[in-house]
């Protein structure tokens, strides 16, 4: 709720609605999933707003607390949950795409050391044209507002 009238706040401000360099592209709600001890893998999710007349690509993740990162999405085959992986995300000009526990997520492989909830993490987006966004990435029990 703050964190939406800040947005507002920010917006009714005046132009530049977007930072320079944002390219009309916001990242939202990003947060990494808390897992158990020993995991090798957690799930980060995020909300990313294409406000450009131009389509955007995500193409690749990566950050220093992982030794990988993929983009996956969980899809139903057969009432079985399956995970395929995405070599790229579009998002269109004009849409978003959310980034949600059944659906797309990172898949962060390998930490490098414990990540408990109230730990926060930046993960480096690349986006084609958008380029390089860092974006920190709080890790929860639960989704944020769930
Ligand atoms: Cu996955």
């Amino acid at each position: 709720m703050l964190r939406a009238l800040l947005l507002l706040l920010a917006f009714l401000s005046g132009p530049p609605a977007f930072p320079a360099g944002d390219a009309g592209l916001a990242v939202d709600d990003a947060w990494v999933r808390e897992a158990p001890p020993g995991a090798m893998t957690l799930a980060g999710y995020l909300v990313l707003r294409n406000h450009s007349d131009q389509k955007q690509v995500l193409t690749g993740a990566s950050s220093p607390d992982f030794a990988s990162i993929m983009m996956h999405r969980t899809e139903q085959v057969d009432g079985m949950a399956r995970m395929t992986h995405q070599q790229t995300v579009v998002i269109p000009p004009g849409a978003e795409v959310r980034f949600a526990p059944n659906g797309y997520h990172l898949m962060l492989m390998n930490p490098k050391h414990p990540l408990r909830s109230g730990d926060t993490l930046r993960i480096r987006l690349e986006f084609d044209p958008g380029g390089v966004r860092e974006i920190e990435f709080p890790v929860r029990t639960d989704a944020p507002g769930g």
